[in-house]
């Protein structure tokens, strides 16, 4: 038994390191095999004998904890936000009001990570408890998630008694893209950008589902410490390394706001370039005595900015334009595009929404195009290249008959839009059934586009009214249905009656009705 206590306290000992210089420092000194097989080593003694086991052992790391939802955490030192400069002149008026009150100030400049801020506490050296950011003042206990990202460390380096620091938690663009394409592929919805994507991981209630999503962290500043000593922010990144933590590459001090910019600007070209995505530069006041002076406002510091890049543009060709029938039968053009990345994701369709914005741009198929991402969510044509124009581009107009049923296409006075007069379009159908089963409308589980188009092809169904008399047997006989999956899709469908009046009304997808004045309707009329 003593014997087993010894070889406990070595692996772990060893696996703490080597995941470290791993996960961390980016410098693996053995391969990933002898890693698993000292891990598995670890984890059944560990069984045998969990009384050795270690609070911060590396298979904590392992197991799936499930929680039953997460508890609230008020924040000790309010997780503030930072404000935000569009140009070069908003950075030197932050950087006069900071001069004019504490005289000459030396600068640190960060990435701003695109992720979540969260904040992790250790006491005695051990990692006690990770919360998101919430509103700043309270947040969420995600302690199990977080314990599942490798580059966190369980225990630091020595036993600092109290240490409050905060990071941010991202997705890497090969994560993200991996991701998505396995989401695709089992017919699920597709995250946005690698932040959703970390955000959804992280609010997993099973953190064996968050471990399989690799997320990192980036740490960037100490919230409260007890025990250790510096003086400027420089110092607290370089204890934080020391400490066993993975922090913002950083390691020059600059002079003055200017040399400070000149770094921002660089960090603007490096940007496509990164593994992860930013969405700007931190400049951040260097000496933490002057930091003190400055102060803050209600929810910001006024020692850092965050200086937010102009929104990526980018080339590529428009292959096609392709219709679209939409659930009230409105016809949309959307462009087929040759794959690009933009702002952290890669783009390959995005919609032209009518003919007039087709024709105020002169888009034509075959063009080059410039796409953006507005709001760095919903990618966008802002214009096309007319120098690159080889003559050989092709007009676009909007069919005469509906794509899908053959019925013909009007345009109502007055309205941008092209419509399908056809009363049974299937497009129209699915789309209106799309919308039905939605999470806002009648939320039913496990009811996707595929399955939906399914049914209909089948001619089990030609109205939302016909999914509740849905049998069990015809359901269970499709490819890549069985009873389970049929008995589980019934009981969705099941629980979709008990919705409230307005979701219902909501889904019934009237023209003009939106959710709020669904919600409005059935509070007057109950
Ligand atoms: C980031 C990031 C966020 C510290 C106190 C106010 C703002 N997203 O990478 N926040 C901060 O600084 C906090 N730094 C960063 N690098």
């Amino acid at each position: 038994m003593e014997q087993a206590k010894k070889r406990i306290e070595e692996l772990t000992k060893i696996l703490t390191y080597h995941s470290h210089q791993y996960y961390v420092l980016d410098n693996p000194e053995i391969s990933d095999y002898e890693y698993d097989m000292m891990l598995r080593e670890l984890k059944d003694l560990e069984d045998k004998y969990p009384q050795f086991r270690d609070p911060a052992s590396p298979t904590a790391r392992v197991i799936g904890n499930v929680a039953e939802g997460f508890r609230s955490v008020a924040h000790t030192v309010p997780m503030q936000s930072l404000n935000d400069a569009f140009s070069k002149e908003e950075v030197l008026d932050f950087d006069k009001r900071a001069r004019d009150a504490v005289g000459d100030v030396e600068y640190v400049t960060e990435y701003k990570i695109d992720g979540l801020s969260v904040s992790l506490e250790y006491e005695n050296g051990l990692l006690i408890r990770g919360s998101t950011r919430g509103d700043g003042l309270v947040g969420e206990d995600v302690t199990e998630n977080l314990k599942t990202i490798n580059s966190i460390p369980l225990r630091l380096t020595r036993p600092v008694p109290y240490l409050e620091v905060r990071g941010e938690v991202f997705m890497s663009r090969t994560t993200f893209d991996k991701l998505n394409a396995q989401r695709e592929e089992k017919g699920q919805s597709l995250f946005a950008n690698p932040r959703n994507a970390a955000a959804g991981s992280l609010r997993q209630l099973d953190s064996a589902i968050a471990r399989e999503r690799n997320l990192d962290i980036f740490i960037f500043n100490i919230q409260r410490a007890e025990g250790l000593e510096f003086s400027t922010h420089h110092e607290g990144l370089a204890l934080l390394k020391e400490l066993g933590f993975k922090t913002v590459q950083q390691n020059e001090v600059f002079k003055n706001i200017e040399e400070a910019f000149r770094q921002v600007e660089i960090i603007g070209t490096e940007r496509d370039d990164l593994p992860f995505d930013i969405d700007g530069a931190v400049i951040k006041v260097n000496n933490l005595a002057q930091r003190e002076e400055l102060g803050s406002t209600t929810k910001c510091p006024r020692w850092a900015v965050a200086y937010k890049y102009p929104p990526e543009t980018k080339k590529t060709k428009l292959l096609d334009i392709f219709i679209q029938v939409g659930r009230t039968g409105k016809i949309t053009p959307n462009a087929l595009l040759e794959p690009v990345r933009v702002s952290g994701s890669v783009i390959s369709k995005t919609t032209l929404h009518n003919i007039d914005f087709i024709r105020e741009r002169d888009i034509k198929i075959g063009d080059s195009v410039y796409v953006r991402k507005a709001g760095d969510i919903i990618p966008e044509i802002v214009g096309i290249e007319p120098k690159d124009r080889t003559g050989k581009e092709v007009e676009f107009n909007m069919p005469e008959f509906c794509p899908q049923c053959g019925a013909p296409v009007v345009r109502t006075e007055g309205e941008a839009a092209h419509r399908c007069t056809g009363d049974s379009c299937p497009a129209q159908l699915l789309r209106r059934l799309m919308h039905y089963v939605s999470r806002d409308a009648m939320d039913i589980e496990g009811l996707g586009p595929a399955l939906l188009e399914k049914f209909l092809d089948e001619g089990f169904i030609k109205s939302p009214a016909d999914l509740y008399t849905l049998e069990k047997d015809k359901i269970a006989a499709l490819d890549k249905m069985g009873e389970k999956s049929a008995e589980n899709l019934l009981a969705s469908i099941e629980a979709s009656k008990g919705r409230d009046l307005y979701r219902f009304l909501y889904a019934l997808g009237i023209n003009l009705n939106g959710l709020k004045s669904s919600k409005t309707i059935c509070k007057r009329f109950t």
